[in-house]
């Protein structure tokens, strides 16, 4: 591993040095909780990573265990001196770790999107009653932007074509997925020539997974292309179905003010977090604490209410839809229990920490998983069912009761609380800039053309404990509003930068002149947040939309947008990165990148696959450099579209528009 890509903060060489948290997170919160838990004598994500230091051979992805003639390392210091027992090369054998990364990441949100499919179809067929269509103008958008017939057409009729074609982005075989009609034409064309263009979820991840088994795709540039692939399959198929069908059942977010941090939790009432990705679980919830047998059985065992808090994007997608606050983000995870004050932890799937039962057991918070694809050793299963969605949270809501009037453990909590506008989707997006009777894109694109705003960026994913916990996001965040990036955002991060204060409006002070003058004009923050991690979706369709209303060139790799996810370290965010890639951003990693410099491989995902006309990787861990490396990649693209003066032009005011329009 070359030093500039060494984790930032916290390998403990030696095991019996002391750590100090306050390298570890910038979250105050956090950080109390912590010295709470070393008082206490538990240790954590953060003193877990700091005892062990990441293998480098591993970090490097320069490692193969893909058959038992192996393991075989390629660790000297040239990477093509030495090859597999088998032959395989450094390209062949970190393509294929990639692949790997890529094949499971895609594979979480498609199971997701098609759990959430499952229910749609069920609710369709009038099978199941309690979830209901709630946004009938977007299930009409989204068939209608798949070629689907609407007019003069019942809602369940529609509503059934749609399940039938959606369903093909799982299941078909041959042909291109559906959400393929809503890619700019010009990108799309790209991927035509590339060979890359999605058939359907579950062939793409076999066969990438065939792939990448002993002795099959031996040629670096050949995985790489089924690596896209199956990330688009992922992004303008799994996680774009699980975003749409979420807003069709349960509402398109729209923004509101909502709480974020551990602040939130109550002392005086039953409190319970639900952790995961799917809405299913929390949607039930939030049902069963309204139920009057529930809230008087809370009350007779002495709790004033039953407080319900989201963590991780189970929390996320909630805190835009319903305004329910968010208790933390991934790593705040175990010292959000250290609290002692949550009474119950339901889970259902992705980004459950196995420790966190651990945790649990040690502050006398009882865990719940839910869901029958992931179950933890000593958790209690209690198992959801979309047919009766509120029989597995009500167990769960009087087991959190009995604990409440039962609890022995000392109650600490910090007492931050951070307000925030959360909840913008792209079609919000749309309206918020023109207005309800002419949603457009074409102010921003206006703003962006006059320089006002120099571009957008995404930062996204997660938190990790091998470095300091929120800092890169924010710090990133901050850089890139202060030189007029107007920044969207969903998962972890969005928490992060919840918590730092800028998903408020006045937050716009931090940004430069232009930016400041737009989001003071709209009444917006300078970093919208979107949700959770499959809504990277929504930031694919505010891109494609861009795209469609002009000016800004003809495919998605034309735009002056970057993304980036500086602590992330889950697989999901791998293949997140990747279809952002193919789809034409330059997409900057934090924290470590599973590549050697200097190999082919490395050089494909880095300069390659932008000379084929999609975007390119980046890896940096300082944020400031990070936030540079966009800007400048921002700024090249203005150069091409020739904006790179910045031409004066007033602000589309709805008194313009309506006089441009009559
Ligand atoms: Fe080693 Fe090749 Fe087997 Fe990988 S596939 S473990 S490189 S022999
Ligand atoms: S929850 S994938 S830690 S963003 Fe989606 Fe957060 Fe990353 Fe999990």
């Amino acid at each position: 591993m070359s030093d500039e890509k060494k984790p930032v903060v916290i390998v403990d060489e030696k095991k019996a040095k002391k750590v100090d948290f306050r390298d570890m997170t910038s979250c105050p919160s956090t950080l109390q909780m912590l010295k709470k838990m070393e008082a206490d004598g538990n240790d954590s994500c953060f003193t877990r990573a700091a005892e062990m230091k990441p293998c480098p051979i591993g970090a490097d992805s320069a490692c193969c265990k893909n058959c038992f003639m192996g393991p075989c390392r390629l660790n000297s210091k040239d990477p093509y001196s030495k090859v597999g027992v088998c032959g395989a090369t450094i390209d062949t054998i970190a393509a294929r770790n990639f692949a790997r990364n890529v094949a499971a990441g895609g594979a979480a949100h498609t199971d997701h999107g098609m759990g959430m499919l499952d229910v749609f179809r069920e609710v369709v067929h009038g099978r199941i009653s309690h979830f209901k269509i709630q946004d009938e103008k977007k299930l009409l958008n989204v068939a209608a932007s798949i070629g689907i017939a609407v007019e003069g057409r019942t809602i369940k009729d529609i509503a059934i074509d749609l399940y039938e074609e959606l369903e093909r982005t799982y299941t078909q075989v041959e042909g291109e997925i559906p959400f393929m009609k809503r890619v700019p034409p010009k990108t799309l064309e790209v991927w035509r020539k590339a060979g890359i263009v999605p058939r359907g979820a579950m062939r793409e991840i076999m066969e990438l997974m065939h792939r990448t088994h002993m002795g099959v795709d031996q040629d670096y540039n050949n995985i790489v292309k089924q690596c896209s692939r199956t990330a688009l399959a992922d992004g303008w198929g799994g996680s774009m179905v699980a975003t749409e069908i979420s807003d069709i059942l349960f509402g398109t977010p729209q923004p509101r003010v909502a709480g974020v941090n551990m602040g939130f939790l109550k002392e005086d009432q039953v409190n319970i977090i639900i952790h995961g990705h799917e809405p299913l679980l929390f949607e039930g919830m939030i049902a069963a604490v309204s139920e009057p047998a529930n809230l008087d059985k809370a009350k007779a065992a002495g709790a004033k209410g039953i407080n319900l808090l989201g963590m991780c994007c189970s929390g996320a997608e909630v805190l835009g839809r319903h305004g329910i606050p968010h208790a933390g983000n991934f790593v705040s995870a175990e010292p959000i229990i250290a609290t002692g004050a949550v009474d119950a932890l339901g889970v259902d799937v992705q980004c459950i920490m196995q420790a966190l039962v651990k945790s649990a057991a040690c502050y006398g918070t009882k865990v719940f998983t839910t869901n029958p694809r992931a179950m933890i050793e000593g958790a209690t299963h209690v198992e959801f069912h979309e047919h009766d969605p509120l029989g597995a949270p009500n167990q769960i809501i009087g087991m959190a009761i009995e604990r409440f009037s039962g609890r022995t453990v000392k109650i600490e909590i910090p007492q931050r609380q951070d307000w925030g506008v959360h909840g913008f989707s792209h079609e919000y997006v749309n309206y918020m800039l023109g207005g309800r009777f002419r949603e457009s894109y074409v102010p921003l694109n206006d703003n962006i053309v006059n320089g006002r705003i120099r571009g957008v960026a995404a930062v996204v994913g997660c938190t990790n404990p091998r470095v300091k916990q929120d800092y890169l996001h924010v710090e990133l965040v901050k850089e890139l509003i202060k030189n007029n990036v107007l920044v969207v955002q969903t998962g972890c991060s969005q928490i992060a930068l919840a918590k730092a204060g800028l998903m408020k409006p006045d937050a716009a002070v931090l940004a430069g002149e232009g930016l400041q003058e737009v989001c003071e004009t709209v009444g917006i923050p300078p970093v919208l947040s979107l949700g959770s991690c499959v809504d990277n979706s929504r930031i694919l369709i505010a891109l494609a939309e861009m795209v469609r209303v002009g000016g800004l060139g003809d495919k998605i790799s034309d735009l002056p947008v970057a993304g980036a996810a500086p602590e992330y370290m889950s697989e999901k965010a791998i293949c997140i990165g990747q279809y952002v890639v193919a789809s034409g951003v330059y997409t900057i990693f934090g924290v470590t990148f599973p590549t050697v410099e200097g190999t082919k491989f490395h050089d494909l995902l880095f300069n390659g696959l932008e000379e084929q006309g999609m975007g390119k990787w980046g890896f940096s861990t300082d944020p400031i450099e990070m936030a540079h490396m966009m800007i400048d990649h921002i700024d090249k693209k203005r150069a091409a579209l020739g904006l790179s003066e910045q031409r004066e032009r007033k602000l589309f005011s709805m008194e313009d528009r309506r006089v441009a329009e009559g």
